[in-house]
């Protein structure tokens, strides 16, 4: 098995610090998104939307989309859970997951794809950009209430919540955006930065 990789891109870091808090080694394999190497055909054969990460089995079987390929595993190797440990937990750490990656990852994305346009053929777009920044306080808003003095995004135990979130925060650095996170975010993010995982 081994994992298609770009070290700046925060789908891919979200997988990594999964897999670094789970004591799991995949190898890597780095697909340079600069320069566009997800566009070769090769690459889309894997994945068809040219996108990282991508998990390639021994079969040959190529995996895509970032939480499907953490559910994989989670699935493989349930210990420590990352997703909960009870019906009511998992939604509560799917929900903030969700909350982190749908309303938070993909507004900083749209923001940085249309400011610094680091991708081959992209362009700024400021309409766009605007846009994308003024959706961001609110979910953050939500995240610094429902993290309140807990350790962790949803509570006591690191969860994928804290990979996605962490994985944002990293993007928001390169891309040179403050989130004017609340206190308890800003708490979480320096603790989180501190363990081993932070670094994968
Ligand atoms: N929903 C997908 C999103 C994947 C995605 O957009 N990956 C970005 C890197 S974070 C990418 O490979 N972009 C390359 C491109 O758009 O050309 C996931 O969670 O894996």
């Amino acid at each position: 098995m081994q994992l298609y990789d770009f070290p700046f891109a925060p789908n891919p870091r979200k997988l990594r610090v999964y897999l670094a808090e789970k004591g799991i080694e995949v190898p890597l394999v780095g697909v340079n998104l600069v320069q566009g190497e997800q566009r070769t055909p090769e690459f889309l054969a894997k994945s068809p939307l040219g996108a990282l990460p991508v998990l390639e089995l021994d079969d040959g079987t190529c995996l895509t989309e970032s939480l499907a390929i953490i559910e994989y595993f989670e699935e493989l190797h349930p210990d420590p859970p990352m997703i909960g440990a009870t019906p009511l937990e998992r939604a509560q750490v799917r929900r903030l997951e969700q909350i982190a990656t749908n309303s938070v990852l993909a507004s900083l994305g749209r923001l940085f794809h249309t400011t610094k346009a680091p991708l081959p053929g992209a362009i700024a777009n400021p309409a766009i950009a605007d846009a994308a920044r003024a959706a961001l306080p609110r979910p953050l808003a939500v995240l610094n209430d429902e993290i309140g003095d807990h350790p962790f995004v949803a509570g006591t135990k690191p969860t994928i919540a804290d990979c996605t979130l962490f994985a944002t925060f990293k993007l928001a650095e390169m891309a040179e955006v403050d989130l004017m996170p609340g206190p308890n975010l800003v708490r979480w993010y320096a603790a989180f930065s501190q363990r081993p995982s932070a670094a994968a």
